[in-house]
Formats: C-alpha cells, sequence, structure tokens
C-alpha cells in the first residue's frame, strides 16, 4: 500500500467491521461451484434408503427383505435385529431421551424408520424398498397431547416398569406418555398477586407444528477404509465437531479415526442439528460393504420425520394494575414431542429458553411449569429459528399482551410502553432467571411507532372500522405490534452443555508469511455468510484486508472443536473467539513491531492496519510487514510464526432485541391479507456487517411470515401427515412476501468483545407475533380476542364468521 493514503482510506481497504462487504461465498453458489453433500460422489459408491412405516403406532410383526434382495443392484437390507448385536438399534438424543434408529418392535410415528436397503444407486434401492414387505399390527394412535396424559395406551414400553411410570432423563414422570415437568420461577407468590390483582386476563393459545423445510434436505456419505481404520462422514451437519464425538462414543471408532465434514450446506434453521437414524445406517452400511454410502433425504422424508418445530400448547394468566402496570405472569405449556423427545436443547433446559417469556417487561412475579409428552408424531420440537424456544415464549407474551389491552380497553403500544425494562435497569434479572446483559426498549420503540406514524394509523383504522360499519368497505384494517428480547449465545459453560460438552467456541488464526491468513472456527455457515463477516471481524482486529483472509469452518480434522452454529450463537461465541484469537496475534505483532522499530514495546501503539510509535506517526510498521517479519527474522526471546487460538466460554448470553409493526389490510369476504406495510427495527449490539444483517432480517421475516399465516404440519386422527408435500405445505414466494422497511438500533453486549449480539433468529422471533397481533388486531373492535395461527384465508374468513361480519 502506498504511504500516502488517508487514514480513513486505509479503514476502508480492510473492509472490516460496519462494513457492508459483498459476500464471498457467492460468487461460488450463483456459479454452480457449491460444494454439497450430495455433489459427493466417491468411487463405488453405495446408495441407502429408507422402508418407512405407512402407520403412525404400529406393533411390526415381520419384515421380509428375501424379495427386495433378489431386485438387481440391491445389496443388503439392514433391519433393528441387524443392528442389535451392534448395539446400533437405538441411538441416543440430544434431549437424554432414546430413539429408535430402525424400528424395533414397533412404530411411533408416520414415516419411522423402518429397514434400510442399500444398493448400487438410488433407483435400485427404490425398488428395493416397494419389495420389502413388513407386517404391521395397528395400534391405537395417539395424535392429541392432552389424551396422551390420559390414555392406558402406552406409546414407550421404556417408561414403565410393574406398571408405573419410570423416571426419565428429566425427573419423575406423572404418566407413562409423559417425559418431563419443567418448572421456572415461584409457584405460590405468583398465585398470590394473580388472585389479587385489580386486572387479570388468561388465553390458551396453540404454536402450531411446522418445519423448517430447507432447500437442501438433510444426508450424508459415510466411508469406512478399512485398511487405514479411518471413517470419514461428509453431511449436513450444524454441529460437526458434536457429531464427530456421538459417532465415536456410540460406534466405539476413535475419535481421532473419525473425520467429519460438513461441506456447502443449503439451509439448515435448526433442522440439521441432531443425529437421525439416516446417518446410523450409512455408517453401518459402509462397515458392513466395505464402500462408500450415500443417504439424502426427499423431500416428504425431510418434512415427515425430521426436526419439526413448536407443537406448544400454552396457557396464560397475566395481572396487572387498573393503570396496566402488570404484577404477574403464569405460564403453562403442554409440549408435545412426538415419539421420541429429540430436542436440541442444552442440557439442563428440557424446555429450551421458553423462561425468557416475561419477556421485555419488567414483570416482578412469575411463574413457569412445561410438560413434555409422548404422541404419536415425529420427534424434534426445537429447529426453526427458535433461539432454543425464545419463539414460543415471545408469542406467548406478546399475545398476552395484546389480550392484556383489550381486558384494560388500553392501547397496545401504550402497555408495552409502560411496562418495558428501563435502561437503567440493566442487567436486570428476570422474574425466571434470566440476567439481560443490555437493552434500550423505549428508544427502540419510540423511534418505530414514529417512523410508522402509529397515531395516524390508529386513526385511519377508527375509520375504516366506521366505514366498515356503514357498508363502506369490506376491507379491514390490523396493525400488528411486536416487541421482543431474544436471548443468544449459548452459552456458559457453566450452565449449558449438549450431552455433556461445554458450549464454548473457538478460533485458530495463521497468519502467512505475505501477510494474508487462515481463521478456522468451531462453527458452520448454512447459508449466514461467515466466510464473509468473520473475516471483517479479523480485519478490524489485526490491521489485514477481509479479501486476505480465509475462513474455514466444518473439517473436524483441521478446525478447533466448536459446538457448531445454532442457537444465533456464531456471532455471540465463535465471533467474540475470533475477536480473542485476533487480539493474540496483536499482541505478538506488537512486541515484534517494537523490535523491529527499535524501541519498547509500550511505545508502539495499534492504528488500523500498522503499529506506529506513539508520537512519531511516520515510523511504523505495517501488519503485512509485521508478519513477514515473525518468519524471516530471527528475534530474541520470540517464537517464529504468527498463529493464535482462542476458545471462549461467553460469561453471559447477548441480549438482542427489536420492535416490529405490520400494517396488514384484510378482506373480509375472502380472508386474504394484504401486508401493506412491514418495518422491523433489530437492535444486535455492533453491528459487523449491515447488509448481512439487512438479509438475515428478510430471511426471517419471511419464515415467520409463512409460519404465521398458513405454514404447518397437520396430521389427521390416524397419524396421517396432511401436509408432506410443497402442494399442501405453505412456502412463501416472491408473490406473498411484502416490501420490508428495517432499521436498527445499536445497543452493544457490554461482556462480548467486540459488543455483537446474535442477529440470526431475532426476525423470526419478533416477526411471527407482529403478523398474528396484525391478524388479530384488524378484528379487535369486532369483539376479537384471540385465535390460534396459522392465520390462512380459511381461518381468517371463519374468524369474519364467526364474529358475524358476513351476516
Ligand atoms: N451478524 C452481523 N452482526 C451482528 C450479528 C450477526 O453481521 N451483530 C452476521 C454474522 O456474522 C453472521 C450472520 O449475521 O454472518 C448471522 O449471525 P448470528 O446471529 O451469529 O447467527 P449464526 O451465524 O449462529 O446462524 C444461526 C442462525 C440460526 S440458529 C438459524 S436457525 C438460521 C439463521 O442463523 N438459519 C439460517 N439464519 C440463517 N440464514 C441462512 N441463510 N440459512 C440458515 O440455515
Ligand atoms: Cu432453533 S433453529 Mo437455529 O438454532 O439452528
Amino acid at each position: 500500500m502506498k504511504d500516502d493514503v488517508t487514514r480513513d482510506e486505509r479503514v476502508a481497504n480492510l473492509k472490516g467491521m460496519g462494513c457492508s462487504r459483498k459476500r464471498v461465498e457467492d460468487a461460488r453458489f450463483t456459479q454452480g461451484k457449491g460444494n454439497y453433500v450430495d455433489d459427493i460422489k466417491l468411487d463405488g459408491m453405495l446408495f441407502g434408503d429408507f422402508v418407512r412405516s405407512p402407520y403412525a403406532h404400529a406393533r411390526i410383526k415381520n419384515i421380509d427383505a428375501s424379495a427386495a434382495m433378489e431386485v438387481p443392484g440391491v445389496l443388503a437390507v439392514l433391519t433393528a435385529a441387524d443392528l442389535e448385536p451392534l448395539g446400533l438399534h437405538w441411538m441416543p438424543t440430544l434431549a437424554g431421551d432414546k430413539q429408535m434408529v430402525l424400528a424395533d418392535g414397533k412404530v411411533l410415528f408416520q414415516g419411522q424408520e423402518v429397514a434400510f436397503v442399500v444398493a448400487e444407486d438410488r433407483y435400485a434401492a427404490a425398488d428395493g424398498i416397494e419389495a420389502v414387505v413388513v407386517e404391521y399390527e395397528e395400534l391405537p394412535v395417539i395424535v392429541d397431547p392432552f389424551e396422551a396424559l390420559k390414555t392406558d395406551v402406552v406409546l414407550r414400553e421404556d417408561t414403565v416398569q410393574d406398571g408405573k411410570p419410570v423416571d426419565g432423563a428429566h425427573g419423575p414422570r406423572k404418566h407413562h406418555n409423559h417425559i418431563f415437568t419443567w418448572e421456572a420461577g415461584d409457584k405460590d407468590p405468583t398465585e398470590e398477586v394473580i388472585a389479587n390483582a385489580d386486572v387479570v386476563a388468561e388465553e390458551t393459545m396453540y404454536y402450531h407444528r411446522t418445519h423448517p423445510c430447507p432447500l437442501e434436505t438433510c444426508g450424508c456419505v459415510a466411508s469406512m477404509d478399512k485398511v487405514n481404520g479411518k471413517l470419514t462422514l461428509w453431511g449436513t451437519f450444524q454441529a460437526p465437531h458434536a457429531i464427530r464425538t456421538v459417532v465415536s462414543l456410540i460406534s466405539g471408532i476413535e475419535e481421532h479415526n473419525i473425520r467429519v465434514i460438513s461441506p456447502d450446506i443449503g439451509g439448515g434453521f435448526g433442522n440439521k442439528v441432531g443425529a437421525y437414524p439416516g446417518y446410523v445406517c450409512s455408517v453401518v452400511a459402509s462397515i458392513v460393504t466395505a464402500k462408500p454410502v450415500k443417504w439424502i433425504e426427499d423431500r416428504m422424508d425431510n418434512l415427515m420425520t425430521t426436526a419439526f418445530a413448536r407443537d406448544y400448547w400454552m396457557k396464560g394468566r397475566i395481572s396487572a394494575t387498573k393503570e396496566g402496570k402488570i404484577t404477574g405472569l403464569h405460564c403453562h405449556v403442554t409440549a408435545d414431542h412426538g415419539g421420541f423427545d429429540a430436542c436440541a436443547d442444552p442440557t439442563k433446559f428440557p424446555a429450551g429458553f421458553m423462561n425468557i417469556c416475561t419477556g421485555s417487561y419488567d414483570i416482578p412475579t412469575a411463574f413457569l411449569e412445561v410438560d413434555g409428552v409422548y404422541t404419536n408424531k415425529a420427534p424434534g420440537g426445537v429447529s426453526y429459528r427458535c433461539s432454543f424456544r425464545v419463539t414460543e415464549a415471545v408469542y406467548f407474551i406478546e399475545r398476552m399482551i395484546e389480550v392484556l389491552a383489550i381486558e384494560l380497553n388500553m392501547d397496545a403500544a401504550e402497555l408495552r410502553r409502560i411496562n418495558f425494562i428501563k435502561k437503567e435497569q440493566f442487567p436486570y434479572t428476570a422474574a425466571l432467571g434470566w440476567e439481560y446483559d443490555s437493552g434500550d426498549y423505549h428508544t427502540a420503540w419510540d423511534k418505530a411507532l414514529k417512523t410508522v406514524d402509529y397515531e395516524g394509523l390508529r386513526a385511519e383504522q377508527a375509520r375504516r372500522v366506521e366505514d366498515f360499519k356503514a357498508g363502506k368497505t369490506r376491507k379491514l384494517m390490523g396493525i400488528g405490534l411486536s416487541f421482543f428480547t431474544e436471548i443468544v449465545g449459548a452459552g456458559p459453560v457453566k450452565n449449558c452443555d449438549i450431552l455433556g460438552l461445554g458450549m464454548f467456541d473457538s478460533c485458530e488464526i495463521r497468519i502467512h508469511p505475505t501477510g494474508s491468513a487462515i481463521a478456522r472456527l468451531g462453527t458452520i455457515s448454512q447459508g449466514q455468510g461467515h466466510a464473509t463477516t468473520f473475516a471483517q471481524i479479523l480485519a478490524s482486529e489485526i490491521g489485514l484486508p477481509a479479501d486476505s483472509i480465509t475462513i474455514e469452518e466444518g473439517d473436524t480434522d483441521t478446525a478447533p472443536y466448536g459446538l457448531g452454529t445454532y442457537g444465533s450463537r456464531s456471532t455471540p461465541v465463535a465471533g467474540a473467539a475470533t475477536a480473542m484469537a485476533g487480539r493474540k496475534i496483536r499482541a505478538k505483532a506488537q512486541m515484534i513491531a517494537a523490535y523491529l522499530l527499535e524501541v519498547h514495546d509500550d511505545d508502539v501503539e495499534f492504528d488500523v492496519d500498522r503499529f506506529v510509535v506513539k508520537g512519531a506517526p511516520e515510523k511504523f510498521k505495517t501488519m503485512k510487514d509485521i508478519a513477514f517479519a515473525a518468519y524471516n527474522q530471527a528475534i530474541p526471546g520470540i517464537e517464529p510464526g504468527l498463529e493464535a487460538v482462542s476458545y471462549y466460554d461467553p460469561p453471559n448470553m447477548t441480549y438482542p432485541f427489536g420492535a416490529y409493526v405490520c400494517v396488514m389490510d384484510i378482506d373480509v369476504d375472502t380472508g386474504v391479507p394484504d401486508i401493506r406495510r412491514f418495518y422491523a427495527l433489530d437492535d444486535c449490539g455492533t453491528r459487523i456487517n449491515p447488509m448481512i444483517i439487512e438479509g438475515q432480517v428478510h430471511g426471517g421475516l419471511t419464515e415467520a411470515l409463512a409460519v404465521a399465516l398458513g405454514q404447518e404440519i397437520a396430521y389427521d386422527d390416524m397419524g396421517n401427515v396432511k401436509t408432506g408435500t410443497l402442494m399442501d405445505f405453505f412456502l412463501p414466494t416472491a408473490w406473498e412476501v411484502p416490501n420490508y422497511e428495517t432499521d436498527y438500533t445499536v445497543t452493544p453486549s457490554p461482556h462480548h468483545p467486540i459488543g455483537a449480539k446474535g442477529v440470526g433468529e431475532s426476525p423470526h422471533v419478533g416477526g411471527v407475533p407482529c403478523f398474528s397481533n396484525a391478524v388479530q388486531d384488524a378484528f379487535r373492535a369486532f369483539g376479537n380476542r384471540h385465535t390460534n395461527m396459522p392465520h390462512d384465508h380459511w381461518r381468517i374468513w371463519r374468524t369474519a364468521n364467526a364474529l358475524g361480519l358476513h351476516d
């Protein structure tokens, strides 16, 4: 670089923090150079696929694979009986439960894996599947979690001993189909406050079952090299290191002999955190056949069997003074986990971070109870931009606030404002236990309401109601509000682990002699743009251009151990590790610079891309000079090379927040909502790449629209999945998606080295209640209090009908 460039130009040249640097990965993705699991093709590779149960609950009387073995190209058919001698017919789940790998005596949900057919190609495997004859004996199907807790029907034989329920992973069971009870807060004081309150609002709401439906389904390629004793496993893993440890623990293969690689991933959204039977079967099949084995789900497999989201029945009571000051909150959840408890939560949190359900409000007394229940549905529950159930928690409180506003006959924006935790109260300890690190809710709320001209909108809405009543229009106007507080960045090792693995994260940096670098992290991008943003953090920390820094993730042979990408934890945890490792590099660079400049270490200071002698800015060494010196000078007392590694255990979570407003016009006769405006203000602390943040917000809002307005995994009474294809499962397209207005405030996290908080899940967490509140608000003037999502056209029409608006 020329010396005559200005300081501003030097800053710009780094493309560091705060720069809307274009995504470096997109050159590959947009030109067909992505490398996804299904792109992996190995010599002699076989294909495995599942025989799946058509029944939701049935005993398996017999499996006859003889005809399948006659199908040309079919090499093997694995059943539970084959896996049992290896102890692999069941596998541990991330929630402390266990799950059948292949049906062991019975099936518990439609689509459950019954047998694994291994063939020379995908088509032969499909023919083989058709030829496997399974004899089922149908059993009574339980799809309703409330019924599950009453029935004599035992879904899981392992929950009962001598006719009594045995303890589960999280304590005693109340019933044989009950998984756990989880409580937070103070029961009796909450009851007392509610009993003595001026006003109490009660509501029951169902957050329906849905599915993240990533563009790329789940899959893997397992390759066992028997000569070297090495197993390589490529897969769509959001947590490759954890998968390696789990594979080692359950297979007995030593961990150094297992290499897990997450190549490019076409969207994860939590769908790819857990371990699936397909992984285990592919590994076993590769060991048995001594050939690489690929398994890739089709769309129906993905929608019907892998990690779903929500299915929470939430019953709430919220109390307040006449003036609207909230005094207490009670929440009871009946959580439908399906046939196995396969939630991907930190061990101590069987209902995730549902205990953030006091939201952004200063609620002095609260109590939460969650009952987890088995039913005949697919397992999962923690996915889809959920931040470990913060989506459920925020939906709950943001609906309760609206219902309380109705009860108080008060404006819902004002009700929020008078209950927000105040700026000076941070760090704030909530009644349900969390310590919120920072926030400035009033500033964000005022900015949002002012930008959308909230008062003007309410006046317009009132006129519209009059016009409707006068027969001048058939359209109602809904103003959806939501204010959310997220909790992301799991997390402190002291209270967050998955399968005993503490949830720290890591970064390892190597600076090359010419002043370029590679940094490897324990996380793995699935579309979030880590290769772009983590290089920006480093650029600002170490003064080398982001364009000269390669970011690599997802290969356990090269990356430092980390817990992966979910729960919007990459920036809060691995991003912090990156900054800390960068600072170690800078500390060594300072010593090298001082030596080169022939001054004491304390007499040089860092300035953008160089160390300068204090008071003599013309005397400096650039980071590029220093990198070279690290490899070519013998410096007394300093080792050659310039590398650093950081394993970062965050002291707390980070607490991003946001203020959203949606304006919607609803045609009462067709039930069609037209989104006129959507405004989203996000505060994720220090912003690394504003363009990427905006992209995250657009994506999360679109998924929020999907969930709130139509998407669901619906079952009939027989446990048949009614929405198992994209013909029935709503995926929004450009047609349904409005123009989003994004905005921000910046309240840095006080404990994060660069003040950044996560953002990936925020727009979904805040977006769902905002869309839902808009629909419900449109009908408030006509007596609507609460209706359940998804608000598809038919359900909106029915709401209008029930309120007599078609009369
Ligand atoms: N970022 C930033 N400044 C901040 C915070 C974040 O520039 N203050 C940038 C980050 O550097 C990163 C992106 O925004 O490039 C998201 O960061 P973060 O909030 O830390 O979330 P993660 O990287 O951990 O991603 C996980 C999160 C989750 S849990 C789901 S679910 C989800 C989401 O990301 N899945 C996604 N967004 C997704 N986006 C895509 N394209 N694909 C998915 O599967
Ligand atoms: Cu909850 S979905 Mo994300 O944590 O991968």
